[in-house]
């Protein structure tokens, strides 16, 4: 039995070590400037977790094995165990999450405690059951004032985003189903949900943030290739949240300006 335990546990061990190591299901090629700094750290938690995983795993599979029960055996007695290992390893594990923790909070908080460069494109996000909606402030460079009593989901677009087009800043908003961003320019993102907590992912762009009722976040990145990039919602929010899904599309300045505009004569 005791060799079985070791056969079966090396077995789950390696064959999921395995995957990891030879990328089988990985992130998509990265199209964003905190992809390098992301991606490192993430291969660097997955190199020392892995260590750690397959040393702990490759132990348990001898010790299941040596330590088996045998008629010989003699009767089970208490153990305290070793206090100097307990305390060796509860350090080590403090210092490994700690400065993990420490490494990424970097460039965590610079895209959302810093805030973005002059000349950043502003977008505005807002994630509703089961859809997401981008508006653009249009040429003024300021968003129309939203209303929640405004807010219609059903009525798609400006409505489902409850803009006021009393609001003479509001009439050059440009509310839309797709997201479109120039290659090589930060990003502004404003956050916002209607009735749940969604979760803004964008897996090419490393980015994700939660969008939350009654809260404006803010934060900002910046696409680095031009491309279709898939938009996923994140946070379990209700029965449709599988198809709560978007593209995002990286292109040339001029070729954004040209869509903007047409999106601003559709309007008129
Ligand atoms: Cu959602």
């Amino acid at each position: 039995m005791g060799l079985a335990l070791l056969v079966v546990i090396w077995l789950i061990t390696f064959a999921s070590t395995y995957f990891f190591a030879a990328k089988t299901w990985w992130l998509p090629h990265g199209a964003s400037q905190a992809t390098a700094f992301i991606d490192g750290q993430f291969a660097l938690t997955f190199v020392l977790m892995g260590i750690v995983f397959v040393a702990a795993q490759v132990a348990l599979g001898y010790f299941a094995w040596k330590y088996q029960e045998k008629p010989s055996s003699p009767p089970a007695n208490y153990s305290h165990g070793n206090v100097k290992l307990e305390v060796v390893w509860t350090a080590l594990t403090t210092i490994l999450f700690v400065g993990l923790n420490l490494m990424g909070s970097r460039v965590w908080a610079a895209q959302r405690f810093e805030p973005a460069g002059a000349g950043a494109v502003q977008v505005e996000v807002t994630g509703m059951q089961f859809a997401w909606y981008f508006r653009y402030p249009g040429n003024d460079g300021k968003y129309g004032a939203t209303s929640v009593k405004l807010m219609d989901p059903s009525a798609g677009g400006e409505g489902a985003v409850g803009l006021d087009t009393s609001d003479p800043a509001a009439k050059d908003d440009v509310v839309t189903g797709t997201m479109y961003l120039p290659v090589g320019r930060e990003v502004d993102l404003s956050l916002r949900a209607v009735d749940v907590i969604h979760s803004f992912f964008v897996p090419s762009l490393r980015f994700k943030q939660d969008a939350v009722p009654g809260l404006n976040i803010h934060m900002h990145f910046k696409p680095t290739a031009v491309g279709e990039y898939e938009i996923a919602c994140a946070e379990l929010c209700g029965l449709g949240h599988y198809k709560m899904h978007g593209m995002v599309h990286v292109v040339s300045q001029e070729n954004f300006d040209k869509w903007l505009a047409a999106r601003e004569a559709e309007k008129q």
